[in-house]
C-alpha cells in the first residue's frame, strides 16, 4: 500500500450559511485562481465537495451510487436525488483540507435535508453570516441542531463587512454577535471577501480586507485537527476569547459596485496565502487566554 493510500483522510471544512451569505466566494478565494468550476451565481447546486487531484468529477446519489460528471453538465445535477458532487483540483489549500461548499440553509426551496445530508462529513465548519443582518434567529436555531464537537473548532465569518460603512456599526455588530455565540464558535472573524479575492498580490488589501487573520486561523484549526484520530476535535478545548472586541483590524475602504458583480471573483487569491504555515501551530506556546487570536493592532 503506498503511504498516500495509508494516509488518514484529511480534515472536511463545510461551508455553511443562509442562502446568498458568501460560500461559492468563499470557496473560490480558498481555491484560488478562479479555478473553480462552481460560479458564484449558481443556485440550487446540491454540496460540491473539493478534493485534492486530478480525478474526473463524479456525483453521489442519495443511496451512495457514483456516476461520472461532465463539470459541463454541473449546472443540470438535481439537488433532490444527489447527496453531493465530487470535483478534484490541484490547489494548494486542497492539499491540507477537503472543502465542501454547501446550498445556503435558508433558502425556501431547499429543504434542510439537503445539507444535514452532507454535514456529518465534516469536521469543523466555517459558518458565513453577512454582516448587515448577522446570526439571525434562523441561523442560531440552525447551528443549535449541529453536533457539538464542530463549536470549538468552527468559526464564524462575518462576510460583507464592506458593506457596513463606520466603525461605530463594525464595532457593534462584531460585539453583539460575538456576545451572542459565545462558546459556540472557536472564533469569529469580519470579513469581505470580495476585497479579499480583488486584493490580488496587494499584501495590504489582503490584510485589510480580513482574509489574512481569518485564513491563518483556519490553517491552525486544519493542523490540529489532522493531528487528532479520525479528525475529530471533542479533545480540543474550545479557543473562542473574551477579549474586547475590535471592528476590522485595518478598516477596508468600501467599493460601492464591487458586490454587485459577481464576476468581480473571477479575480485570484494567490494559492501562496493558503500554503502550510512555516512555523509548527501545534508547537506553538498557548496564548494566555488560551486562544489562537493575536493581539489587535
Ligand atoms: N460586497 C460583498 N459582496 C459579497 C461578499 N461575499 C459575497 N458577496 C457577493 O454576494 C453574492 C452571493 O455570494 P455567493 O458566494 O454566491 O453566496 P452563497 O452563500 O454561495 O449563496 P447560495 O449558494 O445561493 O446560498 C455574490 O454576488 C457575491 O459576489 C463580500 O464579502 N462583500
Ligand atoms: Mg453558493
Amino acid at each position: 500500500m503506498t503511504n498516500a493510500a495509508l494516509r488518514k483522510k484529511k480534515p472536511v471544512v463545510a461551508l455553511m450559511g443562509e442562502f446568498s451569505a458568501g460560500k461559492s466566494t468563499l470557496a473560490n478565494m480558498l481555491i484560488g485562481q478562479g479555478k473553480s468550476p462552481v460560479k458564484v451565481t449558481a443556485t440550487q447546486l446540491p454540496p460540491v465537495w473539493f478534493s485534492y487531484g486530478a480525478d474526473a468529477a463524479y456525483t453521489v446519489d442519495l443511496a451512495g451510487k457514483k456516476a461520472p460528471l461532465d463539470l459541463a453538465d454541473l449546472e443540470t445535477v438535481q439537488v433532490s436525488d444527489t447527496a453531493y458532487v465530487k470535483i478534484f483540483m490541484q490547489a494548494d489549500i486542497l492539499e491540507m483540507m477537503d472543502l465542501i461548499d454547501l446550498p445556503g440553509n435558508s433558502d425556501p426551496n431547499m429543504s434542510p435535508e439537503v445539507w444535514q445530508r452532507a454535514i456529518h462529513h465534516a469536521d469543523t465548519v466555517i459558518w458565513c453570516s453577512h454582516a448587515t443582518q448577522a446570526w439571525r434567529q434562523t441561523e442560531a436555531a440552525a447551528w443549535a441542531e449541529l453536533p457539538r464537537h464542530l463549536y470549538p473548532v468552527s468559526i464564524l465569518l462575518l462576510t460583507r463587512f464592506d458593506k457596513l460603512l463606520n466603525d461605530h456599526d463594525r464595532g457593534r455588530v462584531l460585539a453583539r454577535v460575538r456576545a451572542e455565540t459565545r462558546g459556540q464558535f472557536r472564533d469569529v472573524f469580519p470579513v469581505s471577501l470580495i476585497q479579499a479575492v480583488e486584493a490580488g498580490d496587494d499584501h495590504d488589501a489582503w490584510l485589510a480586507s480580513g482574509a489574512a487573520e481569518f485564513v491563518q486561523c483556519l490553517l491552525d484549526t486544519v493542523i490540529e485537527l489532522d493531528a487528532l484520530p479520525n479528525n475529530r476535535s471533542n479533545v480540543l478545548p474550545l479557543r473562542q476569547t473574551t477579549e474586547p472586541v475590535s471592528p476590522l483590524r485595518a478598516t477596508p475602504t468600501p467599493r460601492p459596485t464591487a458586490s454587485e458583480q459577481p464576476e468581480a471573483t473571477s479575480g485570484a487569491i494567490a494559492p501562496k496565502r493558503v500554503e502550510r504555515p512555516a512555523g509548527e501551530a501545534r508547537e506553538r506556546p498557548p496564548a494566555k487566554d488560551g486562544g489562537l487570536r493575536r493581539p489587535v493592532a
